[in-house]
């Protein structure tokens, strides 16, 4: 990371009212969390997304589709936000005014302490019935006998419900690297059947985004507000690939913000960006936070 940006992109944020932090999946790598692009470690180098994340894989396999978001959940809870996540708190604080736009279906802004990240593409922790819409619990934590994180920020269960019991796919445990792949359902093939809907008995589906899908409507006008009328927009870890969301640091451009970039590699935002900071953000982004205010590196 070149020291001239670093400076560069230190003013931009020491003087900003309004930010908008706009993130991808980099900003969890540094967690375990893999990405989806990444040459070797991506999702879709290993993973079929035709097969896995869209509406169509769901209706012909809801089992393999559930099983693999499961692993991938349990893979998240024994994730543990990074230095970055933790910077972007700090950003927060610091800024009253700024907003966390994330693609990301984790929950590891919230657990670094950011108060309402707009989630674009859904949450992890928020399944819903694929036909009635209703919330859904989630499955119980074999960890622990009871169910797991219910919290309303991801629109866990709002009735009460007792929680689904069945066996899940045992994500990784502590310690061990988060691969998000391996699923081993009760078939010992990955597939999980998907909980029933305790109202229409419809099958149970992830609470996320898939291809071809709308995006929530509230989270996608809140993202276009806050970018519509921030005064910076640091753009943390996305390829900046997938639409609408790589729009988001398009309009905030466009209404005459700077743009500042976290990542290691180019990406096509690079043509709106003002200051690219190439490096990892659980370096880069507590690094920018000392610069701006002096204060001590979060960690
Ligand atoms: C680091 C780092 C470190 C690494 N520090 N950085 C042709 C052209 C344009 C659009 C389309 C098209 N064909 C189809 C479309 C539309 C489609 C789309 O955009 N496709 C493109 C891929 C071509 N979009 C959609 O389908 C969307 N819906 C839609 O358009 O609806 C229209 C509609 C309207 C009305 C009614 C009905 C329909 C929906 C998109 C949903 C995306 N879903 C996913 C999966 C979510 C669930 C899950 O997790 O499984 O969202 S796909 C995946 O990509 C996920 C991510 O949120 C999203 C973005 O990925 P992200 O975060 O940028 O990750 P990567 O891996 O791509 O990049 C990581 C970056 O981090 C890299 O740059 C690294 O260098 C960097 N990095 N380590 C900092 N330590
Ligand atoms: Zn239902």
């Amino acid at each position: 990371m070149e020291q001239a940006g670093l400076r560069d992109a230190a003013a931009l944020v020491g003087r900003a009212r309004r930010v908008v932090v706009f993130t991808g999946a980099g900003m969890s790598a540094e967690s375990g969390v893999p990405t989806f692009r990444d040459a070797l470690t991506g999702l879709w180098r290993r993973f079929d997304p035709q097969a896995l994340a869209t509406p169509e894989a769901f209706e012909d396999d809801p089992a393999l589709v559930w099983g693999w978001y499961e692993s991938r959940r349990r893979a998240v809870l024994s994730a543990r936000p990074n230095a970055g996540h933790a910077a972007v708190a700090a950003i927060e604080a610091r800024v009253p005014g700024s907003v966390v736009v994330t693609q990301n279906v984790d929950d590891l802004h919230e657990r670094a302490g950011s108060a309402a990240p707009v989630h674009l593409h859904g949450s992890l922790f928020a399944p819903r019935c694929s036909a009635c819409a209703r919330p859904a619990p989630l499955p119980d934590d074999p960890t622990d006998g009871g169910p797991v994180d219910s919290r309303p920020l991801h629109g866990g269960p709002a009735d009460g419900s007792p929680a689904d019991s069945r066996p899940l796919p045992g994500g990784p445990a502590d310690g061990q690297p988060v691969d998000g792949g391996s699923v081993d359902g009760p078939a010992g093939d990955g597939r999980v059947p998907p909980p029933e809907c305790a109202r229409c008995g419809a099958p149970v589906r992830p609470g996320v985004v898939w291809f071809g899908e709308a995006l929530p409507e509230a989270a996608l006008e809140a993202a276009v507000d806050a970018a519509s009328s921030c005064d910076l927009l640091l753009t943390v870890g996305t390829s900046g690939v997938v639409y609408p969301a790589a729009e988001i640091p398009r309009v905030a451009a466009r209404f005459g913000a700077p743009v500042i970039q976290v990542n290691p590699q180019e990406t096509p935002l690079d043509e709106v960006c003002d200051v690219n900071l190439r490096g990892p953000a659980a370096r880069v982004l507590p690094a920018l936070v000392e610069a701006a205010w002096g204060v001590p590196r979060v960690s």
